[in-house]
């Protein structure tokens, strides 16, 4: 469906898109033509009005994504890694803000920016033999696709100084235990199992799904006050849509709802 070289977007099911960072030979490691690739699928996904749920995982069985890659890094001008950090930043970002849901499925390694790619979707299935880690400072550098900022926000300021200095991985279940993963899966369920939260997700009111989206990734940089005052914004607004109308009506009739 797309001419993408080091990715695949594709639409595995109605409404359902699934990116899958393509470049297993070197466990899926993003270059900057990776980074821009991601950047068109995601804007492709972005203006799909049909699109309800987006999956986000890696080629092979050994990794998600091994991190940014080393070898086209190597030989960065400093303006040059900072423009590297600033375009993988932006497109992770809009990943994160994406008007859908999108779950990671963590099928291996997830290092470095593979770890910040993941921690970009809303939340994260992991195979058994997932492993997360920011290993930056072994390369002598600092994490540069967030990792500093959002893990500390997903498993607490002391664990996440604790892998972000020592380069220590966590393995599948410690990750779920962390906060950092909601379920672990053995590898060859691990599409089937996204797939499945996909069809539940797809099943309620799409303008509340979305509202609700926006609520989480929104509200958690704001003060609980105004937070909740744009909870009570996008609440009231639902009253405006088909949605709810249905949504009520159907429950009252003891009928499923037809969104
Ligand atoms: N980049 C490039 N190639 C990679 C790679 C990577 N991140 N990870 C693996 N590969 C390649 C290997 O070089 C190898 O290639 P060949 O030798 O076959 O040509 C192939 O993938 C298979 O890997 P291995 O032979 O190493 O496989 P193993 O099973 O032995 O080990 C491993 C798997 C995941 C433990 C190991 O590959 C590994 O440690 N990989 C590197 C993990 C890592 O350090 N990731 C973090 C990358 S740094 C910034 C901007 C950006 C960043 C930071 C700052 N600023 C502007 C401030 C980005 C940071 C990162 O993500």
């Amino acid at each position: 469906m797309n001419n993408f070289e080091n990715i695949i977007l594709e639409q595995i099911e109605s409404q359902v898109y699934c990116l899958t960072i393509n470049r297993p030979k070197v466990l899926n490691a993003l270059n900057q033509q990776t980074i821009t690739e991601l950047q068109a699928a995601i804007q492709i996904v972005a203006t799909d009005a049909s699109a309800r749920v987006l999956l986000v995982t890696g080629s092979g069985e050994k990794a998600f994504v091994a991190g940014a890659d080393i070898k086209q890094m190597q030989a960065l001008a400093p303006l040059e890694a900072k423009a590297f950090s600033e375009q993988a930043l932006a497109t992770f970002r809009r990943l994160e803000m994406l008007d859908i849901p999108v779950i990671g499925l963590v099928n291996g390694f997830a290092l470095g920016g593979g770890c910040e790619l993941a921690m970009s979707c809303d939340f994260i299935f992991a195979s058994e033999n997932a492993k997360f880690g920011q290993p930056e400072v072994s390369l002598g550098v600092t994490a540069g696709f967030g990792g500093s900022q959002r893990l500390p926000r997903l498993v607490g300021r002391a664990m996440a100084m604790e892998m972000l200095v020592s380069g220590r991985m966590l393995d599948a279940q410690e990750a779920k235990q962390r906060g950092l993963v909601n379920h672990v899966y053995p590898q060859a369920e691990l599409l089937e199992q996204g797939l499945k939260m996909a069809k539940k997700i797809i099943k309620n009111g799409p303008v509340a799904v979305k509202l609700t989206k926006e609520l989480v990734q929104r509200g958690q940089d704001l003060d609980l006050e105004n937070a909740c005052a744009m909870e009570s914004n996008l609440f009231g607004l639902c009253f405006a849509t088909d949605e709810q109308s249905e949504g009520m009506s159907a429950f009252l009739d003891k009928r499923s709802a037809k969104f």
